[in-house]
């Protein structure tokens, strides 16, 4: 498996919640390095950046107000396989379709509340990292346990 990246934010009720230690702690423990980390108030600009395909759509308005209520946590992780990983262990878009097991699943009820973001595609995560970390924020690093989790 080929190692991917992919951005990860826990969305502004994720922090009022106090969930962004248990949601990051899920994926760390799952395996996945984390890159980079950081927390942030994510503006207009940057939202719209960030959530370019849904635009034009009707929830369009309530998901930038929501994104940019309060500080999100924004982090990279890499790993095997690191993008279907992460968007399994999220669960579905609507919380109420996600699976036991999942972030979405066990911690939220609307698709307007659901926790957690993470890149949809390799492609995707490359871009999505670019808009929230420059370079020399992101830190790959020999971790002593990759030979306990990746062969
Ligand atoms: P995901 O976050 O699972 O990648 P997405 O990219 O389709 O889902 O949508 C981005 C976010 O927009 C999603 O996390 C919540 C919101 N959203 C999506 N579909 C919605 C809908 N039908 N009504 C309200 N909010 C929606
Ligand atoms: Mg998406």
């Amino acid at each position: 498996m080929t190692i991917e990246r992919s951005l990860v934010l826990v969305k502004p009720d994720g922090v009022q919640r106090g969930l962004s230690g248990r949601i990051l702690g899920r994926l760390e423990e799952r395996g996945l390095k984390l890159i980079g980390l950081k927390l942030i108030r994510i503006s207009d600009a940057l939202g719209r950046q960030h959530y370019a395909e849904h635009v034009d759509k009707p929830f369009f308005p309530g998901l930038l107000a929501y994104m940019t209520s309060g500080p999100v946590v924004v982090a990279a992780f890499e790993g095997p396989g690191a993008v279907g990983a992460i968007r399994n262990a999220m669960g579905a878009t609507n919380p109420l379709e996600a699976g036991p097991g999942t972030v979405r699943g066990d911690y939220a009820l609307e698709v307007g509340r659901n926790l957690v973001h993470g890149s949809d595609s390799v492609e995707s995560g490359r871009r999505e990292i670019a808009l929230f970390f420059s370079e020399d924020e992101l830190l790959p690093w020999d971790r002593d346990t990759d030979r306990w989790i990746y062969e």
